[in-house]
């Protein structure tokens, strides 16, 4: 080498920043940034991390395109023209933060119930999700919030039957030797568990998929269970019968560990492969074969994902699955179980970050955000209380995602309605907002991770500085707190401190600073020995708590809202699952990745689409009692007769007609957790 010394002009060399993926997935990837001169240049997976593995999904490996889009929002906006019109003028924060606090305030003196905070997983960071958010709607007395758009029937399910949010150690399922994929495309939602998948099948391990579409994971899998939406309790239940008229059994692990297994063998019963089919709309064979696999094969693991309880019968329909690793002992391997989600063994001091104690004893009614459309549009009544005079929206975009979305936009679009959004993008939601308040993307905040797919905390440090005048969800809160005259010094605490308390006493934080992740210690084989963290320490097949609420104790299958063919008018089903290169509504405007999915689609298979018609890639009009939207046809292989699949979640505007599949399915909620039902959903389809 000649001379090494740097000229003057030569850039600064390069470094990294270890962070998490924000993103709402089971992986919560740990990321490496690499920084040079103040911008972020490259974005990788840390390889030091044993979920992540140095790979990150195709959707983050665009995230720099995302963070540098020339359609970031770089300044606050005040609205000038109609809501939804999209005219805005740039202001400056104090501006805005001085008229939103006024505002708000004479809101709050009539009664804070009816300001609102809208929220949901744009980022799953434990800071900039409810942390100082948080603190300002509790400090003010606002309406609560129910976060039940994605996971709560599920998460409410395996409370009652295995007693939290907990299951098998991600990594084992390597280890498995038959796997079933219940309700998750894994190739699309969680790669980081797929390639888990892989390395067991290589290793012999047999992979069942169980799922009405034909999805990138289903025709990888050596059985594909082709069920109608909203059967699988039908299915699990069928399964137990035959586990029962078999004796494949662990009769030792059922009589320790479990409690409910007279009435549950009782019911099963009922359920013989032949009635389950005829519900399921598969072979009954099909049934046999795959309890005659999970009777006699060990370690045999269950990855059940959130895509299965998103239909009114979906909490007991994870309770039922959730039943069967108790039924053959497969707890007693660290290679067998079910998982759904694991964010349950996280010990975040939630109420230390959040404060509800701010409250002071006032108890402010809740909205169930998932019924946002029909509550925007209720008025003042003694049992719904004040009408919603103010919307405080961040981390989501309820126009794109919630049900319903006819009555979505209508509540936004009243007049009388003061709405703040705080975003990166000029989402559909944004272009209804009052005020629009640039928000920084994870490269440029603090933030700290428990993950719902692994067992590590993820620590996020801010790689660059906020792009244009953005800001973090925290600060935006504290200035507005400030302006409220909220003087509690929880209004001050920094985003590192917040990260500290997250979980303080609990982790080094340290460690976790100078590594970017630390593992929670949690047992192997979890429920080897039982120690379920239920109130009987069992794996309650039967639940007394659910009994005690009237309801019944017993998983069951309860059929559809609007089961598959049960209407002339409307005889397809339809279910909507995200396309593999968005997640939910987020990375619809990254150029890169829209131009892999092209179009919103409506997989359908050729007899239904022949029946009507439709050719392949012909503009089609789906429609309902509830509205009606138009997309591409996809005569395809991945839908089967009688079920239709429209991928999700376009935002509105960059549809064909401004609309996208929520305007198509409803505000009804589940058997259990008060959640939506996206895939209990009648339509017809006609060319357009
Ligand atoms: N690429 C990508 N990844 C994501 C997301 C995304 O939008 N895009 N979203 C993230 C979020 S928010 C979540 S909650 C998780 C969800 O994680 P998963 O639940 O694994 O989600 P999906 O991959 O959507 O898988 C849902 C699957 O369930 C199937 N399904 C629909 N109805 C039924 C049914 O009645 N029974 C059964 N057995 N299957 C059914 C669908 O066809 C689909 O293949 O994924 C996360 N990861
Ligand atoms: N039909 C149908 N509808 C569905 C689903 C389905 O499968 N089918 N899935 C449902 C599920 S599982 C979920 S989880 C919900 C998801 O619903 P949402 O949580 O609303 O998810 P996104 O659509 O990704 O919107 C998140 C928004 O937050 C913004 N954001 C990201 N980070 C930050 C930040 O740090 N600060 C601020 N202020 N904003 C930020 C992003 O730009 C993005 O616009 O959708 C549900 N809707
Ligand atoms: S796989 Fe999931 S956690 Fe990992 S980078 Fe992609 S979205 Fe983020
Ligand atoms: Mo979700």
């Amino acid at each position: 080498m000649p001379d090494t010394a740097p000229a003057p002009t030569s850039p600064s060399p390069a470094h990294q920043v270890l962070g998490a993926c924000p993103h709402d997935c089971p992986d919560t990837c740990a990321l490496v940034t690499t920084v040079q001169d103040g911008v972020a240049v490259r974005l990788q997976g840390n390889a030091a991390h044993a979920p992540t593995a140095g790979v990150l999904c195709n959707k983050v490996s665009h995230y720099l395109e995302r963070t540098y889009h020339p359609e970031r929002l770089l300044q606050p906006m005040r609205r000038t023209g109609p809501k939804g019109s999209g005219q805005f003028e740039p202001v400056s924060w104090d501006v805005a933060l001085d008229d939103i606090a006024r505002r708000l305030g004479a809101i709050a003196a009539r009664d804070p119930q009816a300001i609102l905070p809208y929220s949901y997983c744009g980022t799953m960071g434990l800071v900039q999700g409810e942390a100082m958010a948080g603190r300002f709607f509790h400090r003010l007395g606002a309406s609560l919030l129910d976060r039940t758009i994605c996971s709560s029937a599920g998460g409410e399910a395996l409370s009652q039957t295995l007693g939290a949010k907990v299951g098998m150690k991600v990594e084992f399922f390597a280890e498995s030797k038959l796997i079933l994929i219940w309700g998750s495309n894994a190739i699309a939602s969680s790669v980081h568990f797929w390639r888990l998948a892989q390395e067991a099948k290589r290793r012999g391990a047999k992979l069942v998929c169980i799922d009405p579409r034909r999805s990138e994971t289903a025709e990888k899998c050596h059985e594909h269970l082709q069920i109608l939406p909203g059967t699988d309790a039908a299915l699990a239940l069928a399964l137990m019968h035959e586990l029962v008229v078999n004796d494949w059994l662990d009769h030792d692990y059922i009589a320790r560990h479990t409690s409910g297994w007279e009435a549950l063998r009782e019911r099963a019963l009922r359920w013989s492969p032949e009635r389950a089919a005829g519900v399921c709309g598969i072979p009954a064979q099909q049934i046999r074969d795959l309890a005659r696999d999970y009777g006699t094969t060990q370690p045999a693991a269950i990855r059940l994902n959130y895509g299965m309880q998103r239909v009114r019968g979906g909490g007991n329909a994870v309770r039922a699955v959730a039943c069967l690793p108790a039924l053959t002992g497969a707890w007693r391997h660290r290679a067998g179980g079910v998982l759904l989600s694991s964010s349950g063994w996280f010990p975040a001091d939630r109420a230390g970050l959040q404060r509800p104690d701010l409250l002071a004893g006032r108890r402010p009614r809740t909205i169930n955000m998932v019924t946002i459309g029909d509550d925007l549009l209720r008025p003042a009544s003694a049992e719904f209380g004040p009408r919603i005079e103010a919307v405080v929206v961040y981390n989501s975009n309820p126009l794109a995602v919630a049900p319903e979305s006819g009555k979505v936009v209508r509540g936004f679009a009243r007049d009388d309605l003061f709405t703040v959004v705080v975003e990166q993008f000029r989402t559909d939601t944004a272009d209804y907002a009052d005020y629009l308040l640039p928000a920084t993307t994870q490269l440029e905040h603090w933030d700290i991770h428990s993950a719902y797919g692994h067992t590590d905390v993820v620590l996020n440090r801010p790689a660059i500085a906020p792009v244009g005048e953005s800001r973090p969800n925290t600060q935006v809160f504290r200035e507005l707190a400030a302006r409220m005259g909220f003087t509690d010094p929880c209004f001050t605490e920094s985003d590192e401190a917040l990260c500290r308390r997250a979980f303080a006493g609990k982790l080094d934080f340290d460690a976790l600073l100078e590594r970017g992740f630390a593992s929670l210690q949690v047992p192997e084989a979890p429920f080897a020995q039982g120690g379920f963290p239920t109130a009987s320490g069992r794996c309650e097949f039967f639940s007394e708590r659910l009994a005690r609420q009237g309801l019944d104790g017993l998983p069951d299958h309860v059929p559809n809202y609007e089961p598959a063919g049960s209407s002339k008018r409307y005889p397809l089903a339809m279910i909507s699952p995200p396309a593999r290169n968005f997640l939910n509504s987020s990375f619809v405007n990254v150029q890169s990745l829209r131009a892999i999915e092209g179009e919103p689609l409506l997989e359908m298979h050729a007899d239904d689409a022949a029946a009507r018609g439709i050719a392949d890639r012909q503009v089609v009009r789906v429609f309902n009692d509830r509205g009606e939207y138009r997309c591409v046809a996809r005569v395809s292989l991945r839908a089967r007769p009688g079920v239709v699949n429209g991928l999700g979640i376009w935002w509105r505007k960059l549809g064909l007609d401004g609309t996208n599949v929520n305007q198509l399915t409803s505000q009804r909620l589940t058997d259990l957790g008060r959640a939506p039902v996206f895939y209990d959903c009648l339509v017809d389809v006609r060319p357009a």
